[in-house]
Formats: structure tokens, sequence, C-alpha cells
């Protein structure tokens, strides 16, 4: 363990309160270590720009807006190859939440999550890139056997 002594401005040292109320926490180390957990593994996965992973991209747009909604079809098609899954639901009459799971190497992956978010138009943009579970985990063939076939 290693003791830091870190600097908040009012707004942000609230801001932390705020969120340690929400999701319960009783001690500022332990809020802070968790909020810094996410950054600092997509940092290191950032380091490994061949290494496989998995990417949750979410965000919220007005499709109306410029034409956003035509132009992010036309980016997931021109990647669709790093795709695995998206979910769209229409928030209110001009908005719309999508979330894009992507599997690929680290750099494609990041570079086309980046691109989706920076769309001009697209609102609270965010990713968490996750290690992709290793391609040899285990046999399906002989697992879909032992459980009675079925695929
Ligand atoms: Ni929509």
């Amino acid at each position: 363990m290693q003791r830091l002594t870190i600097t908040l401005d009012d707004e942000t040292a609230q801001a932390l309160d705020d969120h340690m109320a929400t999701h319960g926490y009783s001690n500022r180390s332990e809020a802070i270590r968790d909020l810094l957990r996410g950054p600092l593994r997509d940092a290191e996965a950032a380091r490994e720009p061949s290494m496989p992973c998995m990417a949750v991209v979410s965000y919220i747009y007005d499709h109306g807006e410029r034409d956003l909604g035509r132009r992010l079809v036309l980016a997931q098609h021109e990647h669709h190859a790093l795709g695995v899954a998206t979910l769209h639901t229409h928030l209110d009459h001009d908005l719309c939440l999508e979330v894009a799971v992507l599997r690929g190497a680290v750099a494609e992956v990041q570079d086309f999550a980046q691109a989706l978010i920076r769309e001009r138009g697209v609102r609270f943009g965010g990713m968490n890139l996750l290690p992709a579970p290793k391609a040899d985990g285990h046999d399906h063939h002989h697992h879909a056997a032992a459980a009675g076939g079925g695929g």
C-alpha cells in the first residue's frame, strides 16, 4: 500500500461525496481506487495495441442532427468486422442511446470507438475495454457432447 495525498477542487470533491453516497462507499480511498481501476486498465490495454479485446461503447445522440444517425450507421458498416452487437433505444423524439459491443485488436477497437464518440453531435460517449476471452479457453464440441448435444 502507498499513501497518496491528492488535492481536488470543491466541485470535484462534492461530486466524489455524492458518488460515494449513491454507491454506498464509506471511505474515500476505496471510492477513488474503484474509480481509477477502469481507466488504468484501459491505459494498460492501450499499451498492447495488437492484443485482442472486447469493448463496450455507449453514447447518446440526436439522430436528426446533421444526418448523424445515418453517419453512425455508415461508420459501423465500414467497421463491420469489429462489431459483435449493437443495442439501440429511442430515448425520446430526438435522442437515441446506442451501446456497441466490439471485438478485435485493441488499436482497431479504440480507433473505431473514438471515431464514434467524436462524431459531431455525439454526447456522453464512453468506452470500456475488457480483455477478450482466450480463444483456446475450452473445447466447445466436447462441451456440447457432454451436455447431450444442442450445439
Ligand atoms: Ni433511435
